[in-house]
């Protein structure tokens, strides 16, 4: 008797079949065992996020930072999410830079405003790329929670290429790593010297995330972005930096803090890695670089 049924029975109160069963992807993994979705197309409605969304008037703010020669990435960057990026909300691109009159003036939608916050650069990139943490952190609470609901925190050296929108929101989210989504743990390159507040034990650790796509609340980013720069000034005091600098960092924060929502590899994508059947957009992608033109070591 309970054959002839479909498996899906329990989902009758659905008006239709494209209303719930198309939202359901069998060749990838659709929800941590800690009930967090990971979001790959095919999993959502965005119609109804979209309402959901807009109901709430949310306000996201984007995080970029373009140091030095970084600069040239802007464009480029500011132009496709104009395009793609939370379209019908309200976006507020928050660029630190060390050279503000080099932002581009780019032609934005109502409701987007671009605000050039200036900063310090440092020689080391490393150290560009880790101070991150400690000035979202600061401006976090100074400026961001009195603008936006939430922060996105993305890198510059990339161009939106599909849709990147409201589905992504959650309280506190990280994105797979294009380089790891298929990686057991054993090959994560977490940080594993016990001597850095990064280290991660061998068993431990669900995910490998970029360090290039994190976000949430203001109050989570907050959260997030204080500890781990806490945590590089102590590493620093005893002269020990992570293998994957922030990265490192992240990854053992969202060991012990886990993501409420997982963005799939769609929303940071590297076209060097290929193209493999079960990427159906490819909605954030690295802009490829000249390491020795744009990285003045
Ligand atoms: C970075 C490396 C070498 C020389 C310069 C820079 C640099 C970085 C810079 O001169 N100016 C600047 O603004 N940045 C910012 O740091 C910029 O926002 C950039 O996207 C970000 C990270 O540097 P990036 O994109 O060159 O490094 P990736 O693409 O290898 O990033 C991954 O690894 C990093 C840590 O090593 C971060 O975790 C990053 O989030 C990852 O995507
Ligand atoms: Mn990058």
């Amino acid at each position: 008797l309970h054959l002839q049924l479909p498996p899906y029975f329990l989902l009758l109160h659905c008006d239709s079949k494209e209303h719930c069963l198309s939202h359901r992807r069998t060749d990838v993994l659709m929800m941590t065992p800690w009930f967090a979705p990971i979001v790959w197309e095919g999993t959502y409605n965005s119609e109804i996020l979209n309402e959901e969304f807009r109901q709430r008037n949310v306000t996201v703010g984007l995080t970029v930072f373009a140091i030095k020669k970084y600069v040239v990435f802007l464009q480029k960057f500011l132009e496709t999410a104009e395009m793609y990026f939370m379209v019908g909300h309200r976006v507020n691109y928050y660029v630190f830079t060390d050279r503000p009159e080099e932002v581009p003036k780019v032609a934005l939608k109502d409701g987007r405003n671009v605000v050039v916050l200036k900063v310090q650069n440092y020689s080391r990139w490393q150290e560009i790329s880790m101070r991150r943490m400690e000035m979202i952190s600061y401006f976090s609470q100074k400026q961001f929670i009195n603008e936006v609901n939430y922060l996105v925190s993305v890198d510059v050296d990339m161009r939106f290429n599909d849709e990147v929108g409201v589905e992504i929101l959650s309280n506190l989210f990280g994105t797979l790593h294009p380089g790891f989504y298929a990686s057991r743990r054993q090959s994560f390159t977490y940080e594993r010297r016990s001597a850095s507040q990064a280290c991660v034990p061998r068993d431990e650790g669900d995910f490998y995330y970029a360090g290039g796509f994190f976000g949430g609340t203001v109050k989570e980013v907050y959260k997030l972005t204080k500890k781990c720069h806490e945590a590089i000034m102590l590493d620093k005091a005893k002269g020990i930096e992570a293998i994957w600098q922030e990265e490192s960092h992240l990854n053992k924060y969202f060991v012990y803090h886990k993501p409420t929502k997982i963005l799939s590899p769609e929303y940071l994508w590297d076209d060097n890695i290929g193209r493999p059947q079960i990427l159906k957009k490819r909605r954030f992608l690295a802009v490829p670089k000249n390491h020795a033109a744009i990285r003045n070591k």
